[in-house]
């Protein structure tokens, strides 16, 4: 059965693999699994027949057969549950990988997205200057209590997971911040993860959305 995901059209990160399809496509790779891209607009996005799909009017979204999923956490969740590869089959690492899943997304991400979105919308406002400092010392207690946990492993529980793959994709959306570096056994990791062959296939197709269509970009 076709898989298809969406992808935004217009590439606001100019093709640096930041949007949340990147997870998506990830984890595809990671399973073997082909698929095709819808790429939408912002406009498009918020029309009906995308809402149809995601509630949010956001991507990604995925379709296979009559089944359509919203949410990166889900998708990858449920792109593990059915191939071999994304999580271990011993039920109790299996439930310590997923725990992972839900620590990238629910507590290493809230600061990091919303030093993001301060970057993105605040920066011409009067507390930006005092703020931004106190958004990246949000980001690093999370990074430090990260960096101590991980230590000198190479994953983060045992062999790579669904739950590495969203951690390293939440942690490269501090790209360009230099908050990562600060910790290197995270900024290896990262590179660990960019060095797995599924990672790089996949950035390259979402990389080319963009350089096909590079005045696309907001
Ligand atoms: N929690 C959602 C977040 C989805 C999300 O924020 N998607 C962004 C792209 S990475 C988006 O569609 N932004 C456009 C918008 O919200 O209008 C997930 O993990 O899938």
């Amino acid at each position: 059965m076709t898989i298809t995901i969406t992808a935004f059209e217009s590439s606001p990160d100019r093709g640096r693999g930041l949007a949340r399809d990147m997870r998506v496509r990830w984890a595809l790779e990671e399973a073997g699994q082909p698929y095709a891209v819808r790429l939408v607009s912002f406009k498009a996005m918020k029309e009906p027949a995308h809402l149809s799909r995601h509630p949010f009017g956001q991507i990604p979204t995925y379709e296979e057969g009559d089944l359509v999923l919203f949410e990166s956490g889900a998708i990858i969740f449920h792109i593990a549950e059915r191939h071999a590869g994304l999580l271990p089959e011993n039920a109790d690492a299996r439930a310590r990988a997923i725990a992972w899943m839900f620590a990238a997304l629910n507590t290493v991400e809230p600061p990091i997205v919303e030093r993001s979105m301060a970057t993105l919308i605040e920066r011409d406002k009067s507390w930006y200057d005092e703020r931004l400092p106190m958004l990246d010392d949000h980001v690093r207690v999370r990074l430090g209590e990260l960096s101590k946990r991980l230590g000198d492993a190479d994953w983060l529980d045992g062999g790579f997971s669904a739950g590495d793959l969203l951690m390293v994709t939440v942690l490269r959306r501090l790209e360009g911040s230099g908050l990562v570096e600060e910790y290197p056994n995270l900024a290896a990791y990262v590179a660990r993860g960019e060095a797995r062959p599924a990672y790089q296939r996949a950035f390259a197709d979402q990389l080319a959305v963009f350089t096909d269509n590079p005045s696309s970009s907001r």
